[in-house]
């Protein structure tokens, strides 16, 4: 099976200052370009070929294939991470229903917010921080590396990825400033209600 690269749903240069188009282009063109070359290459021949990204996580994750988890990982992530993102996006306008799972599950939108970007400082090195469908509730977490929420019997709904190339060019080391803009200017709401509607599906 070969992974093919999505196009960005924007123009490279949509997200503005929150996330310029240089950055945009060396992570969807470059980064994001690598993990579909190389988890294409470890995927042939292997009894993951032909299945769903979200199968593929998960059996990889299981039977330890470093390889695939953290390129085939990085390949769904990312595909998602675009669409976590629109311009103008961010702030406290939630969809309606997803509001209401975020003030019985995760303490409302200002404790929410807090323990996301906590967990993106917190995660030592490059990885994730997450809001996941986990037994039906909402929870905060964080994953290492290529690694997703899939992999440990949770589904994302949102996710920011806390590796270096994702802020460097933009704010340079500064990753919670980089989290806190990420979180009040950019993230897609209605795509994140979309994807806890498919969790619980
Ligand atoms: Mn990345």
């Amino acid at each position: 099976m070969s992974l093919e690269l999505p196009a960005l749903p924007y123009a490279y240069d949509a997200l503005g200052e929150f996330m310029s188009k240089e950055t945009l282009e060396f992570h969807h063109d470059k980064h994001h370009q690598a993990y579909v070359t190389n988890g294409s290459k470890l995927l042939e021949g292997t009894e993951f070929a032909g299945k769903s990204l979200e199968d593929i996580c998960k059996g990889a994750y299981g039977a330890g294939n470093a390889g695939l988890i953290n390129n085939v990982g990085q390949h769904y992530n990312h595909i998602h991470f675009w669409n976590w993102m629109k311009p103008n996006g961010g702030g406290k306008s939630l969809p309606g229903k997803l509001q209401a799972k975020v003030d019985s599950d995760l303490g409302g939108y200002d404790k929410m917010r807090a323990d996301f970007v906590n967990a993106g400082m917190t995660q030592f090195g490059s990885g994730w921080a997450w809001i996941v469908v986990k037994d039906g509730k909402l929870e905060i977490a964080k994953t290492p590396n290529g690694e997703n929420p899939l992999m440990h019997g949770a589904s994302p709904i949102l996710g920011c990825d806390v590796w270096e190339h994702s802020y460097y060019i933009d704010y340079r080391n500064a990753r919670p400033k980089y989290l806190e803009a990420w979180f009040d200017n950019l993230v897609n709401w209605e795509y994140v209600e979309q994807m806890m509607d498919s969790a619980s599906a």
